[in-house]
């Protein structure tokens, strides 16, 4: 399989700044953000966001450098998705992430988790004010709006086997197709590419996003806790009802029973976790997520070649890769 490495390799010393950077921007202000920074951004998550938004960059500038504003915007985008991270591990009461204990567990306190947040997402909009270019502050303040938004819905739709396909597709949206659909946009106009050029790369960015939510999914059942850096089943056990499920309810109604009485009886996860797995509802995710990708290729067909440009397009085979 392509490692991220390899995959990344056109914004690689781009993105081992950006890791220094962000170390930098967030721990200075207070001992303990000092240590959550450390802790945040020292290990390594994949770096996707900031991938994708590098590489458009220099998609976008090709014999042009990238600017400090193209740089600033990769790190907000990190920012912004390491800050929801924390919140959502304080939220559904995670212990690891990243193969490492989640901040309110490592510090031993949900108040420090919820400030460290706190305070990535402030800084984040911050930094965000100071690139100086409005419609990049509507684009990535709308994002803030929809992860809330999307977490909010996750919550209120726990163990709700009515839900239906499209409203787990825009939930995805809110959580996880918003950042990348809009920091993608983002980059256009910092760049200063035609009105149909930045819708493209939203485009592009929404449907990675969507597979990326989609595959993290699937890997809820198929994945190894090694790999995952957490348990699997965990989100179905919250009571996470995504792809694989809700097309496993269409042909095990049995399962149905298991999610209305929420896990209660000893061995429900184990065998609702075996009926996801036995029938079509993994396959069909999957079928889904390459739809995604397909189309994510398709709207970066207005974009010059560069390298820059094929490690987007073999980064929709990583996503789907993932699986193997
Ligand atoms: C705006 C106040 C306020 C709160 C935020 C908690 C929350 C509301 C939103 C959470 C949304 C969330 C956690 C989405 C998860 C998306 C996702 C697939 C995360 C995993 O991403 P990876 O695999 O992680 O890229 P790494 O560790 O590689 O960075």
């Amino acid at each position: 399989m392509t490692s991220v490495t390899s995959l990344f390799a056109p914004v690689e010393a781009d993105l081992s700044l950006l890791t220094t950077n962000l170390k930098k921007l967030v721990g200075t202000r207070h001992p303990i953000l000092y240590a959550a920074a450390e802790h945040l951004f020292g290990v390594q998550g994949k770096r996707i966001r900031p991938a994708i938004v590098l590489l458009l960059s220099r998609a976008t500038m090709l014999d042009q450098d990238i600017t400090p504003r193209h740089r600033r915007l990769a790190e907000i985008t990190e920012m912004i998705h390491t800050a929801s991270l924390v919140h959502d591990d304080v939220i559904d009461e995670s212990e690891v992430r990243r193969g490492m204990p989640t901040v309110h567990s490592r510090f031993g306190s949900n108040r420090i988790a919820v400030l460290a947040g706190d305070f990535l997402f402030a800084q984040a909009s911050w930094y965000l004010a100071n690139l100086d270019c409005l419609e990049v502050v509507k684009l990535l303040s709308k994002v803030i709006m929809n992860l809330a938004e999307g977490e909010i819905q996750q919550g209120l739709s726990q163990f709700d086997f009515n839900l239906s396909l499209d409203a787990y597709l825009e939930k995805s949206y809110y959580k996880t197709a918003s950042l990348m659909a809009n920091s993608a946009k983002a980059v256009g106009v910092l760049s200063g590419v035609s009105p149909k050029l930045a819708e493209d790369m939203y485009h592009y960015g929404r449907h990675v996003g969507l597979a990326f939510q989609i595959v993290d999914d699937i890997l809820d059942f198929v994945g190894s806790t090694d790999s995952l850096g957490k348990p699997v089943g965990s989100d179905f056990r919250d009571g996470n009802l995504t792809a694989p499920v809700l097309f496993a309810l269409e042909e095990q109604p049995y399962l149905e029973e298991l999610i209305e009485r929420e896990f209660h009886k000893p061995g429900d996860l184990e065998e609702a976790i075996t009926l996801v797995k036995e029938g079509q509802g993994i396959e069909r995710a999957r079928a889904l997520a390459a739809e995604h990708t397909d189309a994510a290729v398709k709207y970066l067909a207005d974009l010059p070649e560069s390298t820059s440009r094929q490690a987007l397009i073999n980064l929709t085979e990583y996503v789907l890769k993932r699986l193997h």
